[in-house]
């Protein structure tokens, strides 16, 4: 536990270091109810630095057991032991300073640092867990070469890695053996790895584009060995892409994945040997879905390409997470876009971030793609540094065009390979190698918020003008009042009456990016001769939110007509959420909604349209999700929102049922199941529309829906016909219970299925009710020391409009104890669960009070981490 006010940390006063370390040489000896740690740090003075200051490292919850300096041991007076920090006296550098320390994995339960998950030694030390392995200059500017030896019992840790190449292995008496790492390359302490277990290995070999042949290795407990072959392929595709694509080669001889079921998150790219969460890497037919299958590809890819943008090039401090973040998501995105359909990814991502990194940033915790301070580093792995992030990298892509972008690229990797770096060093390697001047551009690092841009236009009939004019503002945001405008890239096209797309220069193209840089711009087209309809930041070409007083009319002329495919997507989802909108108004009255005819007959024709990508068209019969509607409306009533959206569904699906069935009967062929695009795509159009049917109050839909789970070969049609019974207007709770019970008979004790089995149950508007979830988490298959039950559960719970949000205040009240009682566990996973409550102050009057006192409660509470005190702070804050 730490300090009950602990103090937030600035980007402004960041220092150098006094002391680097070159060389950490470690030895680990494994024990059941300990470890032992041995370091040797071969340090020398930062010759900036004047003096010889004391050197302080950091430490937490270790037990100091020897101290020595080149080979001679300190006495008392020689050093000072503090709760979170060792201070040692220097008398002459360089030196080495020998330290041994004892650490309890087994008792580890914050996931961070070296701890056990079912029965693997693991670590995760990203951003400050290797302080809890041992005394060090724990942060990502001090950067070493390591070595690493681990001592293991033979029989329970025959296999023991770390970074690098195995040099090394012998016997080490009493049934133990040992095992010598070493990594060539230097990193920082973040980067480092360890492992020890009864692990089986999947192996395979890339040979890189100079030639050298590099072993492929991937571990699992042994009765997951057989799910590995996607995750395999999918490092593979990422070693090609990363040559291809940005020319950049594999480093070390070996590139190991090890997958464990207890992490904190999706995985993490530690130098030469990525430990994942399992369910980012383990895959089946039956097991897994076709969203696991790419968010295995994503998440290896990802990680991969982090040994250039993280690893070779790192970051000079915390505060330059997205440096190497949200590079990497504009990489792992663009690998996916290119492995998959490219206008559905773009769908997806601009989805998640429209709904959940738009929410965090007009909320109390948003803050900058690179912040101004901290209170704890591990709350600043959000949407805005890793999706936002990608997004600032995205628009200096589409500013500078490919070419000019790999340019900068290189040089940012030649120029600072081996370095730990700043987001400006990276802005200035694609200035200097493009020439173009990104001076405005970079407020995107430091002002937080949307920017909303107000779109109006006018036509001049006489002289055959069309004037459009932008206005930029970025709402205030905790410590940011003014903003300055943005330089924010808005890729247009106009469309005639005929729905022809208008030539808009005299190059002759029918797209041009506008450069806004002021509050105002005004842009003049000439030639027409009448007013078009303009379509606006195709592609989501910024992160902003852009207004333009679209009619009905003209929504449904941009469905049919725009060739941006992603602006016909887009058009559909304002076109709905106009009408669900109009429903909530409607419902809040106690009045009779009505449906507009015009949305019902505008989906009727995306269903028949033949020509459309089949993908495409899933998405763009899809409804905003809940999460997303409440992220759009400026004061949340959870209920409404969520009868008013099933309104809708269910009036398009009672217009249309003959076409969603038809469409549905044709998707329905049996085939060998295959994680590929054009199959995907049929299966998410196929799923949709009996997502559709299901709204009706129909015993054959029920039907059809439950015999698509028996009958289906796939996880992903499986659950799509689980969910259908369990969400269907037609409620047979007998027929529930069956095929839950069915699913827990087949997929008991793969931890991953049953995930999806607690989530299909939280996630219910009528089946997830509290008391259900309570007696869930006393299941068998619950366990609640894994953060994926967890999340599966409670966070699914905690996304039941219907269910979380009672006005008594009970889901609310039940997740502050839970919270409490997992902060002393994981205080990581207590600060993301927290979460749903932070925004209290959106929510109609109602739920406010009992959403501001669940917090307070835990406000209340001595002791808090700074994890979920930052949290819980920010969020009852009045600024
Ligand atoms: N870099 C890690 C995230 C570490 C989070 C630590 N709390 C995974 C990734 O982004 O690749
Ligand atoms: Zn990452």
């Amino acid at each position: 536990m730490k300090d009950a006010q602990p103090n937030a940390i600035f980007l402004k006063d960041y220092q150098a270091p006094n002391y680097w370390i070159e060389k950490t040489d470690l030895v680990f000896d494994l024990h059941e109810d300990h470890a032992m740690v041995s370091a040797s740090l071969s340090i020398r003075l930062n010759d900036d630095v004047e003096g010889l200051p004391d050197l302080v490292l950091s430490g937490i919850d270790l037990e100091l057991k020897s101290i020595s300096i080149d080979g001679h041991p300190l006495s008392d007076a020689d050093y000072t032991e503090l709760r979170d920090q060792l201070c040692v006296k220097v008398e002459r550098q360089p030196f080495c300073l020998e330290i041994t320390n004892r650490i309890k994995p087994r008792e580890n339960t914050s996931l961070e640092g070296l701890y056990l998950s079912n029965g693997m030694f693991c670590t995760q030390c990203e951003a400050e867990g290797f302080r809890k392995i041992t005394y060090y200059l724990d942060r990502p500017d001090v950067m070493s070469v390591f070595t690493t030896t681990i001592i293991a019992d033979k029989h329970r840790y025959p296999i023991l890695l770390s970074n690098g190449n195995d040099v090394a292995r012998g016997e080490a008496g009493q049934g133990r053996h040992w095992v010598k790492w070493e990594d060539p390359f230097k990193k920082p302490s973040y980067l480092f790895a360890l492992v020890a277990g009864d692990l089986q290995l999947k192996e395979d070999l890339f040979t890189t584009m100079s030639g050298r042949d590099i072993s492929l290795r991937i571990y699992t407990e042994a009765y997951n060995i057989d799910k590995c072959d996607h995750a395999m392929r999918s490092l593979k595709k990422s070693m090609k892409w990363d040559e291809d694509v940005y020319g950049r080669e594999y480093d070390l001889d070996l590139f190991m994945i090890v997958a464990v079921d207890h992490f904190n998150m999706g995985a993490m790219e530690n130098k030469g040997l990525n430990i994942f969460n399992s369910s980012c890497v383990l895959t089946s037919p039956k097991t897994a879905t076709d969203s696991c299958y790419q968010r295995v590809e994503g998440v290896v890819g990802h990680e991969y390409f982090h040994n250039w943008s993280g690893n070779r090039v790192t970051c000079r401090d915390w505060f330059q997470l997205s440096l190497k973040e949200g590079f990497t998501v504009f990489r792992d995105s663009e690998f996916s876009a290119d492995m998959n359909s490219r206008g559905v990814k773009r769908i997806q991502d601009v989805s998640m971030l429209r709904t959940a990194q738009f929410d965090e940033d007009s909320g109390p915790m948003a803050h900058a793609v690179r912040p101004e301070s901290f209170i704890e580093i591990a709350n600043f792995y959000t949407l805005t540094i890793y999706e936002k992030g990608a997004e600032v990298v995205r628009m200096i892509h589409s500013i500078l065009g490919d070419d000019l972008f790999r340019k900068g690229s290189d040089l940012y990797f030649e120029r600072h390979d081996g370095q730990a770096v700043t987001c400006e060093d990276f802005v200035r390697a694609m200035e200097d190698a493009s020439g173009k001047d990104l001076t405005q551009f970079r407020l995107w690092y430091s002002q937080a918020g949307t920017p909303v841009l107000d779109v109006s236009d006018a036509f001049d009939e006489a002289a055959g003008e069309y004037t459009l004019t932008i206005k930029q503002s970025c709402p205030p945001t905790p410590g940011q009042h003014v903003k300055k405008p943005f330089h924010i890239p808005v890729r247009i096209g106009l469309l005639d009456n005929e729905g022809l797309p208008v030539t808009l220069n005299a190059q002759g193209s029918d797209e041009v990016t506008l450069d806004i840089r002021r509050s105002e711009e005004t842009y003049t087209f000439t030639g027409l001769s009448a007013k078009p309809l303009p379509s606006l930041l195709r592609g989501f070409s910024a992160p902003v939110r852009l207004n333009y007083p679209y009619s009905t009319t003209d929504l449904i002329f941009l469905m049919q007509h725009d060739t941006d495919s992603f602006n016909r997507w887009d058009a559909t989802q304002r076109l709905a959420m106009a009408e669900i909108n109009s429903v909530i108004e409607a419902l809040g009255n106690h009045q009779h909604p009505t449906i507009n005819p015009a949305l019902i007959s505008a989906w009727g024709e995306v269903l028949a349209d033949q020509s459309l990508d089949q993908a495409v068209k899933a998405e763009m019969l899809n409804l905003p999700s809940e999460a997303s509607i409440a992220e759009q409306r400026q004061s949340i009533n959870p209920d409404l929102i969520h009868r008013a959206r099933k309104q809708v569904k269910r009036a398009i699906a009672k217009t249309h049922q003959m076409a969603f069935l038809a469409l549905w009967k044709k998707l329905s062929v049996k085939k060998p199941y295959k994680p590929e695009a054009t199959d995907i795509a049929e299966r998410a159009l196929k799923n949709t529309c009996l997502g559709y049917l299901v709204t009706l109050d129909n015993l054959q839909y029920l039907e059809l829906a439950s015999d698509q789970y028996r009958q289906s070969g796939n996880m992903t049609d499986q659950l799509a016909g689980l969910v259908a019974v369990v969400n269907a207007e037609r409620h047979e709770q007998a027929l529930i219970d069956t095929l839950l019970d069915d699913f827990l008979a087949t997929y008991r004790g793969d931890a991953n299925v049953m995930d999806q089995w607690f989530s299909v149950q939280a996630n219910s508007p009528t089946l997830g009710t509290l008391a259900h979830v309570l007696s869930l988490m006393e299941h068998e298959q619950f366990d609640a020391s894994s953060p994926n039950k967890v999340r599966a559960l409670v966070g699914a719970f905690t996304r039941n409009m219907v269910q979380f949000h009672k006005t008594d205040g009970s889901g609310y009240q039940f997740l502050a104890e839970l919270v409490i009682e997992f902060d002393r566990k994981n205080p990581q996973l207590a600060a993301r669960l927290i979460q749903p409550l932070t925004r209290w102050k959106k929510y109609e009057e109602n739920y406010q009070a009992p959403m501001k006192k669940a917090l307070t409660s835990i406000k209340a509470l001595p002791d808090l981490s700074t994890d979920v005190f930052e949290v819980v702070t920010k969020s009852l804050s009045t600024h």
